[in-house]
């Protein structure tokens, strides 16, 4: 029986390659998902294909992370090396936007599937299996027996309201017992940030409107069997963005979803989403509370210097993100949310007002980073028309726009990448103690003691006032022009100092965790994996490099 591999990061259930094994079971054929998270996974992920008793027919292979595209290229690379003969493509957004640089560089790759992929990962599999031509299928990036690269015509968009559900195999994550689903109501985003592959990508099929929706009944149904076949309790919206633009709509949109809940008597459930600051409206909040029973919302502040919201095109101002966060304290509704505290524009100025947003949000988990070039993207456009990029098309780099915020940039990812990025990154770990505490008082307040939230907040509040004071100190040495060469000895922020607060930080979430475990009684606290659900596992490595996870390969 002719099956396909489907090679990605599983770090829960991913929906990117169990929307396209469903289509492929629509059409006959099995697949088998091969989870390649980290290094540790690469050999296991090699020999799941290479030693299969019967190779797969097609290995699509995600490259949907930019960050990891060299590990899976190695990986593709690596099983040709083994004997690998069938056919190799990949897909996702980073693949789509490199298809030509991808199909150039690298032999081992047969094709690129661009876009959304359910229907044309299937015609290409048919094609595949009868050894019929690949180029009359729309969505393909190919290389002609001259080495040309064929692009075929942009594919239709699947329509999401015949698309089978994703595939649910394995066990679900849970909390405290609770399982817990991700799901999609929605593809896409209406904003058209300038660093976001997700609008760049949304743009090429449906310019100007860049989302489309599934209908709330649609997405209740599949709300409803999950809860029924799977012990779904916690449902993860992982929309691009859970919102559409202008609040009655969002209205309607959410009171039909609770309706068309309430209509299948789906019982006890929560739910967490994604919203832009304009989408915080407070009677729009107060229906995902009240009704959808939303647990956490993510709020993509993303940054509230003026200068930011410009570079970054948001689409909003520095008076929505605070109105935002007004709202979502009146109704104490769970909100986690990034710093892009580095842009190619930023000021000192641009910092120190993020700095300040940073503490007045400071009992909501954050984090921050730099803007990254993705393929695709507005902004890659524009710094590589500025001569600003370093690097080639696997991965940019560049300058900030001044020496001085470029130390600044430095000397923060020194002092905080162990924070924000390490292994047991405590920005993310905190964020798990939260998720644990919203999960026991929503689902077990007659144990709940309501001082175990505000110990929560306050360890949330002691992490981002310790970060806000390491990022001014910084700021203000790079002010008075302290001599840069005894930056690495820079007490405020040395390692020493911020690990000592991590440790105690870390410590008490994990006595609070402990706690509420005792008093709930059943099922394990997220903060023992050390992440939340749908948190970026930052990363935790530079970028892999294809030769060492190549040889690494080829030792075995
Ligand atoms: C869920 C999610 C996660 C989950 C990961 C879940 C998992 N896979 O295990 C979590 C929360 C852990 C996560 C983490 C991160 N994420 Co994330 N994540 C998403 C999100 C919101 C949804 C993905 C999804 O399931 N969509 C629904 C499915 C149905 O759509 P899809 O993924 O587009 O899949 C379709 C096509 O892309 C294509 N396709 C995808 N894969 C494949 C494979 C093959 C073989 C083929 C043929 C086609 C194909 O076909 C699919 C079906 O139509 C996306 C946004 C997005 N729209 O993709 C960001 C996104 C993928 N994440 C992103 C980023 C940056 C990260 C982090 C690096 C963030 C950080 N700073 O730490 C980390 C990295 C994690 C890691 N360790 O690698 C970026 C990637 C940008 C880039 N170009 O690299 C995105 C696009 C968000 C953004 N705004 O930029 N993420
Ligand atoms: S709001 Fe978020 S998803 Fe939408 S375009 Fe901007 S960054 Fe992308």
């Amino acid at each position: 029986m002719p099956y396909v591999a489907l090679v990605g990061p599983e770090i829960e259930e991913n929906l990117s390659l169990r929307y396209i094994a469903s289509s492929l079971a629509g059409a006959g054929y099995e697949s088998e998902i091969v989870p390649f998270n980290s290094e540790a996974d690469f050999g296991p992920a090699l020999d799941a294909i290479a030693r299969a008793a019967e190779p797969p027919i097609v290995v699509g292979i995600s490259l949907a992370f930019q960050w990891r595209a060299r590990d899976f290229l190695a990986l593709a690379m690596a099983l040709r090396e083994r004997g690998y003969r069938g056919h190799v493509t990949m897909g996702g957004h980073f693949a789509t936007f490199a298809a030509k640089d991808i199909l150039a560089d690298f032999p081992e790759v047969d094709s690129v599937v661009r876009q959304e992929a359910e229907e044309t990962m299937v015609a290409l599999v048919r094609a595949v299996e009868a050894r019929a031509p690949l180029d009359a299928i729309a969505g393909l990036a190919l290389r002609t027996p001259g080495g040309d690269i064929l692009m075929t015509p942009h594919p239709e968009l699947p329509d999401l309201a015949h698309l089978p559900w994703p595939d649910r195999r394995g066990e679900p994550a849970a909390c405290f017992g609770h399982g817990i689903a991700p799901l999609v109501s929605s593809r896409g985003c209406y904003a058209n940030c300038t660093f976001c592959c997700i609008a760049a990508w949304q743009e090429q099929s449906l310019p100007g409107k860049r989302y489309r929706l599934r209908e709330p009944d649609a997405v209740a149904d599949e709300m409803l069997a999950l809860k029924r076949d799977r012990g779904i309790d916690i449902f993860v919206f992982h929309d691009d963005n859970f919102f559409v633009p202008g609040h009655k709509k969002n209205r309607e949109r959410l009171s039909a979803l609770a309706d068309a809940l309430e209509r299948r008597s789906i019982g006890r459930f929560a739910t967490v989403v994604k919203a832009r600051p304009t989408d915080v409206d407070p009677e729009v909040f107060r229906i995902l509370r009240e009704r959808l029973h939303c647990i956490r919302a993510y709020i993509g502040v993303e940054t509230d210097a003026d200068q930011g919201l410009a570079t970054l095109r948001r689409w909003s101002q520095s008076k929505q993100n605070h109105r935002a966060f007004d709202v979502v304290r009146r109704l104490d509704l769970y909100t986690c949310f990034n710093m892009l505290l580095f842009d190619p524009d930023t000021t000192i100025d641009s910092l120190k007002t993020n700095i300040a947003f940073m503490r007045f949000a400071s009992e909501y988990p954050s984090n921050f980073g730099r803007v990254e070039l993705y393929a695709g993207t507005p902004l890659l456009a524009r710094m590589l028309a500025e001569g600003r990029c370093r690097g080639d098309y696997m991965q940019y780099d560049y300058d900030l726009g001044s020496a001085d915020v470029e130390r600044v940039f430095r000397m923060s990812m020194d002092a905080f990448h162990a924070r924000n990025f390490g292994e047991e990154a405590l920005a993310n770990s905190l964020m798990a103690t939260r998720f644990d505490l919203e999960v026991g008082k929503h689902f077990h307040p007659d144990v709940f003691a309501p001082s175990w939230l505000e110990e929560g907040k306050e360890l949330n509040r002691a992490l981002s006032l310790d970060t806000a004071d390491g990022l001014d100190a910084i700021v203000d040495r790079v002010e008075r022009r302290a001599p840069p060469e005894e930056d690495a000895r820079f007490v405020p922020t040395s390692p020493c100092a911020l690990r000592a607060v991590e440790r105690d930080l870390a410590a008490r979430a994990r006595d609070l965790a402990r706690r509420l475990q005792g008093a709930i009684g059943r099922g394990q606290p997220l903060t023992e994996l050390g992440r939340d659900v749908a948190t970026p596992l930052q990363r935790s490595r530079e970028t892999a490099n294809v030769n060492t996870l190549y040889s690494a390969a080829e030792a075995e």
